[in-house]
């Protein structure tokens, strides 16, 4: 409020009698409720292979996974955000380690949930009875409401990056979850969504009646690489270089209502121009090396390493090494989108690049 009030006697008692009536005078709290541009409380953060890997070996050997204890993942907490079970304000993202013959029980809720594979060989996601098998690389979902149990037919343990709009969800007060009866849902098919969709220009007939038939579950690796490497140079934006984002081949839209998936490969000695967005990211380092800077503040990356571009913070990637960096990311854009929220910016000042702290 621009005028400033003078506190007197009456409008002091005033304020009291409001508050305890339960109520707020807008006047005081304007401009915290309106700010001028969002200011998230999440902060831009790294965590390393080195230490979450260590912590992930440790919980598999202290830590069984069966009916109570569920599943073995360790989050991605930012420190920005005091008391919330997150990584952006609206993104859970997580290790999840399984280990052979394990079974993590099938379940449902209502978040949704991506999985992106990091390291590791024949672990299955069972989605509505698909037995979906696991490899390095791989993006497998899991919608809304979607039943899925985790097991490993492999020889070595398996990691791989959770990704769910449980805060958003959370904060929408959405959340419903069921266990299923059994720890294992009996499998219908075996990598049947990637049998049917998997190539994506050619769709079945029958998936016209989509309730009966659900789509692309498992996006392979083997693909994801095809296409990448098929991009060139003409093929490369100033923001995020050679970029891809995973889409629902029916809808050609994002993989999931909330969450945007997208896969980008940074050529070496390229250094991106900064960008903002209104939508908030994690990104997996899936191979090679590099930095980012997001805020004004530099991360250096490797594989394996995870950070979190929180809203509205500038962001830009550079890969330091002779061979390819491949970033994998989730994103909350779509619900920004559905809503008409969402908005992007270049930064115009110098070389449209930041000025680094350090
Ligand atoms: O694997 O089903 O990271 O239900 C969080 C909640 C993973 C899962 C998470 C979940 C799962
Ligand atoms: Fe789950």
């Amino acid at each position: 409020m621009a005028v400033e009030l003078e506190l007197t006697e009456e409008l002091r008692k005033l304020y009291a009698d409001v508050d305890a009536k339960h109520m707020a005078p807008l006047w005081n709290v304007t401009a915290q409720l309106l700010p001028r541009e969002p200011a998230s409380k999440a902060i831009p953060w790294l965590w390393r292979r080195d230490d979450y890997w260590p912590l992930c070996q440790r919980a598999g050997e202290l830590v069984p996974i069966e009916r109570g204890g569920e599943r073995r993942v360790l989050a991605f907490i930012n420190p920005g955000l005091e008391g919330k079970y997150a990584t952006t304000h609206t993104i859970w993202a997580a290790v999840q380690y399984l280990q052979p013959g394990e079974i993590a029980p099938a379940h449902r809720h209502t978040p949704n949930a991506i999985r992106f594979i990091i390291e590791g060989s024949r672990a299955f996601t069972t989605v509505n009875g698909d037995k979906c098998f696991m490899e390095r690389g791989d993006l497998v979902l899991t919608p809304a409401w979607t039943w899925h149990d985790h097991g490993h037919e492999g020889s070595e343990p398996m990691i791989w990056m959770d990704g769910l709009d449980l805060p958003l969800v959370g904060d929408l007060e959405g959340v419903f979850f069921e266990p299923f009866k059994g720890d294992r849902q009996p499998p219908l098919g075996i990598n049947a969504s990637e049998r049917r969709h998997g190539l994506g220009q050619l769709r079945p007939a029958i998936s016209a009646a989509p309730e009966a038939y659900p789509g692309l579950l498992n996006y392979k690796w083997s693909q994801t690489a095809t296409r990448l490497q098929t991009l060139g140079d003409e093929d490369a934006t100033p923001y995020d270089d050679i970029a891809l984002e995973y889409v629902n081949p029916h809808t050609g839209g994002p993989v999931l209502p909330t969450l945007a998936c997208w896969i980008q490969r940074i050529r070496p000695g390229i250094h991106t121009r900064a960008r903002r967005q209104v939508a908030s990211k994690v990104y997996h380092v899936f191979e090679g090396e590099g930095w980012s800077v997001i805020n004004g503040r530099r991360f250096n990356w490797k594989q394996g390493d995870f950070f979190c571009v929180p809203t509205w913070s500038w962001h830009e990637h550079a890969n330091t090494s002779s061979h390819d960096a491949v970033l994998f990311s989730v994103q909350d854009t779509p619900v920004f989108q559905a809503f008409g929220l969402y908005r992007e910016e270049a930064l115009q000042s110098g070389d449209g690049r930041q000025i680094t702290a350090r």
